[in-house]
């Protein structure tokens, strides 16, 4: 093997003395620049240091020094083909990428290696493949992937889950500023994450109301149980706006006393200011055979009392008015203070706008009021309104009533019942 060096200004320089003094299958080992002294080494110049080779024993160096065989090529190791001779399809050209291979005797070490990678990359992910460095970036995209995956459906399956209980609470005509107190403490979220990422949303729907259904039950606490007209309280009042069925209700329950023979019965009117009023309680009263007083001003309740001595239980009936007028409230106030009034119960209808019960609630807060009866359940198929009241004014129902009919559509309020109505199951 012959090993020749070669200072150079430019690479085609060397290639055409390598082949003319090496033959055309001489091998270029090693490129780099160095600094030449010139002119009595005043100043240096810049030059290109090529070492060369010929010989049979030279493709055993040059493969050795090619990339992955072990050793690091430390230099382009390149036939000599020279500047003028092209190389030829197929043997010069990228097999690849069919573009034409950089010619080997520029090649200058380091830069050409990194040419030839970049080149490389540049042709594979022209053609959709990965680079070769990718394939860590594309697992982890994947991963990436199914974990948005798994967010996704965990989202909508939370989502779809609580969404089927809202709208049934929303149908409802549930506050949702009430309830979601009541699922944030609920602890159905954290305890139940895993059931999450069930897809059975339906079975999920169904968790959700069973859980929030048993958290409002107990959140109602002492409200749990129903209050109907306690066995201790004597003078009974029923107050509320007009029409909602106040004097139908006191007939009912002076009716189901009366059939039952628990209490003795007598009832007093203040509803004076409507002509038919009086004449609407007195028919029940003259059917059911008890006494009814008719009271107009405060200082005639004690009489009308004294009247009703030996009466075991005494139903109150009001008048109707437009109790979002705070007149009549104390007006009502006023009446009722004049009898030793053991409770007084909200009468409202349920096919009354949620807000405006909830204006009449609040006027008669101050009543006080003990109790709430709503009437007209068969009227409606929204029941929200019910847990409203009771959530935000803390009042127990004592009874609703589901009709007309004197006695038989009245019913002491069940709770449980009214919480399966208000999340869609059956009554
Ligand atoms: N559908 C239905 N109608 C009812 C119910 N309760 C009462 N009503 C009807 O509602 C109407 C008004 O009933 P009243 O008992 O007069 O109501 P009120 O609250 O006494 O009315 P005012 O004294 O005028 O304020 C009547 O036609 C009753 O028959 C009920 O539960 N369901
Ligand atoms: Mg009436």
């Amino acid at each position: 093997m012959i090993i020749r060096r070669y200072v150079v200004r430019e690479m085609p320089e060397a290639v055409a003395m390598i082949r003319r003094e090496l033959g055309k299958d001489a091998v270029i080992l090693s490129t780099k620049k160095v600094k030449v002294k010139k002119w009595l080494g005043l100043w240096r110049r810049t030059c290109i240091e090529v070492i060369a080779a010929s010989g049979d024993d030279v493709p055993l160096l040059a493969d050795s020094a090619r990339p992955g065989a072990g050793v690091r090529p430390s230099a382009s190791v390149v036939r000599a083909r020279g500047t003028g001779e092209r190389p030829s399809a197929g043997a010069g050209t990228s097999a690849r990428s069919g573009a034409p291979a950089p010619d080997p005797v520029f090649a200058v070490p380091g830069v050409a290696n990194a040419a030839s990678a970049e080149t490389a990359e540049r042709a594979g992910s022209e053609r959709g493949e990965a680079p070769a460095g990718g394939a860590a970036i594309e697992s982890v995209r994947q991963e990436l992937a199914e974990v948005r995956r798994l967010l996704e459906s965990a989202i909508a399956g939370r989502d779809l889950g609580l969404r089927g209980v809202l709208q049934q609470l929303a149908r409802q005509g549930v506050n949702p500023e009430q309830i979601w107190p009541l699922i944030d403490s609920s602890g159905v979220w954290p305890t139940e994450e895993k059931d999450v990422l069930n897809p059975s949303l339906p079975a999920r729907t169904e968790q959700l109301k069973t859980a929030l259904s048993r958290r409002i039950v107990d959140s109602l606490a002492e409200l749990r149980q129903a209050q109907p007209i306690d066995a201790k309280s004597r003078v009974v009042a029923l107050v509320g706006p007009t029409g909602v069925g106040k004097t139908t209700t006191i007939a009912k329950l002076a009716a189901l006393n009366v059939i039952g023979g628990q209490r003795r019965v007598g009832l007093i009117t203040t509803d004076t200011y409507r002509i038919a009023a009086v004449e609407q309680l007195r028919t029940y009263a003259s059917i059911l055979n008890v006494p009814l007083e008719v009271v107009g001003q405060p200082q005639e309740m004690p009489g009308a009392l004294e009247r009703l001595r030996d009466r075991d239980l005494i139903l109150i009936d009001t008048a109707g008015r437009n109790f979002r007028m705070d007149m009549y409230v104390q007006e009502m106030k006023t009446l009722l203070s004049a009898a030793p009034v053991d409770e007084v119960h909200l009468v409202l209808s349920l096919t009354t706008k949620p807000e405006d019960m909830d204006a009449v609630a609040e006027a008669f807060h101050t009543l006080p009021v003990h109790k709430l009866i709503f009437t007209k359940l068969d009227e409606t198929l929204s029941h929200g309104a019910i847990l409203n009241l009771m959530c935000k004014y803390r009042l127990p129902l004592s009874y609703v009533t589901t009709g007309q009919n004197v006695p038989d559509d009245l019913e002491v309020a069940d709770i449980e019942k009214l919480l399966r109505v208000i999340f869609g199951g059956a009554a």
